[in-house]
């Protein structure tokens, strides 16, 4: 478990404190008739217990980074535990920061389901639970109090439409789709597939051929990438992959096989971290949906809130962009992940 701020020391600082506290009472209450004692500067305003899914791309590794650098900034005490990909982990570090008793609970889940019995725990115990990143699948609504997290709906379509636009300029009859996709049964999974499904269905020259599961992993976007060009070569018009991590495990292999990436296959990503940014002005990657790990900030404001007893919006979504060859990205600020 990592923690930012001395765990262990807030109780003795706590009891120290409180001892100070009293005994200043004592003293300016007969001195000055005075009944309230000063507040222990110290102390954190929240205790915030967050359990990340793992780090198997710079976009997670990014967000990891941006909740740790928020929790510093807002005088957050944050207990972050990394869950290496497992969803036992998870369930695991949410029933610790639940003994711990922490203000609030905050997790990016892994997979949609299964959550429903350690979020009742947290309920009972009177925690607020807010989920970051990814959504779970339950019939409970009141188990969590928001999401804070990306509209992966969007993304899947403005990835489509994109598509859709670059067939139309380069005069393309059929277009031959493989679909790389990131961890199964994960909110951005299904709903970058849903969006994207449903910007390319009506347009009859579009096919998706397969769709394989990369589980958000470089070395997996190769393999994966490396089946579908042993089975379909060149017949591949568009590899359409739902994260920046699994295509630069495929482009590699794209070249290897004697291809041009972004030449002879349309390359579309999703994340929009610098590497990808930097192969599409390359020309390798023809289009990166953003997708932005940035959400400490809102993650800090909203615990916050909860912590005061107030209401939060039940979703919050950042704002996101799209990077395509359409546009002239020379003066492109540093993504930052
Ligand atoms: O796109 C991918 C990461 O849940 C939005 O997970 C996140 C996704 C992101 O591993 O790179």
């Amino acid at each position: 478990m990592k923690f930012t701020k001395g765990n262990k020391s807030i109780r003795s600082k706590r009891s120290r404190a409180v001892l100070l506290t009293v005994c200043l009472l004592v003293i300016s209450g007969l001195i000055a008739g005075c009944s309230k004692g000063p507040e222990e500067p110290n102390a954190p305003k929240l205790l915030l217990g967050f359990s990340q899914l793992g780090s198997e791309s710079a976009w997670r590794i990014g967000n990891t980074r941006d909740i740790e650098e928020k929790a510093e900034s807002y005088g957050v005490s944050l207990m972050l535990e990394n869950a290496n990909q497992k969803q036992e982990n998870q369930i695991a570090a949410i029933r610790r920061f639940i003994a711990y008793k922490v203000d609030v609970i905050a997790f990016s889940p892994i997979v949609e389901e299964g959550w429903d019995n350690v979020l009742m725990e947290a309920k009972e115990a009177g925690i607020p639970v807010i989920l970051v990143d990814r959504d779970i699948s339950t019939e409970n609504k009141d188990l969590t109090k928001c999401l804070i997290g990306a509209d992966f709906y969007s993304e899947g379509l403005h990835a489509g439409e994109y598509l859709i636009r670059k067939a139309d300029s380069l005069g393309l009859e059929h277009v031959n789709i493989v679909e790389i996709t990131g961890t199964e049964d994960s909110t951005p999974m299904r709903q970058r597939q849903a969006g994207f499904m449903d910007a390319i269905k009506d347009d009859p020259r579009m096919e998706i051929i397969e769709s394989i599961n990369g589980d958000f992993l470089k070395s997996r976007g190769a393999e994966c990438m490396r089946e579908l060009l042993d089975k379909y070569g060149q017949d591949i018009d568009a590899v359409f992959s739902h994260n920046d991590e699994m295509t630069l495990g495929a482009l590699p292999e794209i070249e290897e096989a004697g291809f041009e990436p972004g030449k002879d296959m349309i390359i579309i990503s999703i994340d929009a971290g610098q590497e990808a940014i930097d192969v599409l002005k390359e020309g390798k990657i023809n289009c990166v949906v953003e997708c932005t790990p940035m959400l400490g900030s809102t993650l800090m404001e909203t615990a916050l809130k909860l912590k005061a007893g107030e209401e939060v919006d039940e979703l919050i979504h950042p704002k996101e962009k799209l990077f395509s060859d359409e546009q002239d990205l020379s003066a492109m600020e540093p993504r930052g992940y």
